[in-house]
């Protein structure tokens, strides 16, 4: 504010120069975005099950970057049930809260309530800390296949080109694991099944589809569904149950994060290595 007043005056201060701020930010970015063309992991969809994954490999130090469809990451974790902004995990899905610091509160034995906005909030800024970038704003629209029959990258464009339907090209990023935490729509599975055929380790070979709600077999199925579903990718969260056929289970959020540290040992101890 007194610089403000002291500009107006036409007193010889520090002037914020807008060329500075922008070459700032347009140099700050295109670091990083260059960075991100090589990385260990990539995940697609910065849900609760993404973020979980992207946090628990970039604490051990594995590159892992995140591309995130909407403005804000977080997926579907921000609106609680029905816009009834609380969360419920089982004791185990607690463990994990614990683990980023969000605070819960015992309901009745088993089920613990926790606050959605703290826990969307708090686990975004737990994942960039821990070192995981997340890059917003960004649809994934393909994958990169080499080496015979192994995901080795994604094909990304901006998501305002998706919305605004242009015929504009995307670019790509070598990645050596890819995760589809996509949610529901298990958009990366669907990709790999339309550009390569039935090839994915299910029943069918293919997306299964998701099936209608039953909390307690949804989350009991998510942890073995958590997988590498196709060489080099990994499914989590609500994707992992959309693709194998299990049922949806409403608002009780344990399932993702514990989904999404599954995915996390998983490409740490069998598929990195
Ligand atoms: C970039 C993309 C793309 C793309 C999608 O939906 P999410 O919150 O997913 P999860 O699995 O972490 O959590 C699921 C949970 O939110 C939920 O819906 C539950 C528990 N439902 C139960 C029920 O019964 O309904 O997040 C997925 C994220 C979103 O932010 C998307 O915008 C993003 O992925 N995304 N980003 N490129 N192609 N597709």
């Amino acid at each position: 504010m007194w610089c403000v007043t002291a500009q107006f005056r036409g007193e010889n201060v520090n002037k914020i120069d807008e060329i500075k701020i922008s070459r700032a930010i347009i140099g700050s970015y295109t670091e990083d975005l260059m960075d991100a063309t090589e990385t260990d992991v990539a995940v697609v969809g910065a849900g609760p099950a993404g973020m979980t994954a992207a946090y628990y490999l970039a604490k051990k130090g594995v590159k892992t970057i995140i591309f995130e469809r909407k403005l804000s990451p977080g997926g579907g974790m921000w609106g609680g049930g029905m816009m009834f902004s609380r969360i419920v995990v089982q004791d185990e899905g607690k463990e994990v809260l614990n683990e980023f610091g969000v605070s819960s509160s015992r309901y009745e034995d088993g089920y613990w309530v926790a606050d959605a906005i703290e826990s969307t909030s708090t686990i975004i800024s737990e994942c960039v800390k821990a070192g995981a970038r997340i890059f917003n704003l960004m649809s994934v629209e393909d994958v990169m296949i080499r080496e015979g029959d192994r995901i080795s990258g994604l094909v990304l464009n901006w998501s305002a080109v998706e919305i605004a339907n242009l015929h504009v090209d995307p670019v790509a990023i070598r990645s050596r694991v890819v995760i589809d935490a996509t949610g529901h729509e298990c958009e990366i599975c669907k990709i790999v099944q339309k550009k390569i055929g039935a090839k994915l380790t299910t029943d069918t070979g293919g997306v299964v589809g998701e099936r209608s709600m039953w909390a307690e077999i949804g989350e009991g199925e998510i942890l073995n569904n958590t997988r590498e579903i196709y060489p080099g990718l990994v499914v989590t969260g609500m994707a992992a149950n959309a693709v194998l056929g299990s049922p949806r289970m409403g608002a009780i959020f344990g399932g993702m994060l514990l989904s999404g540290k599954r995915a996390a040992e998983l490409i740490l101890e069998e598929i990195l290595l």
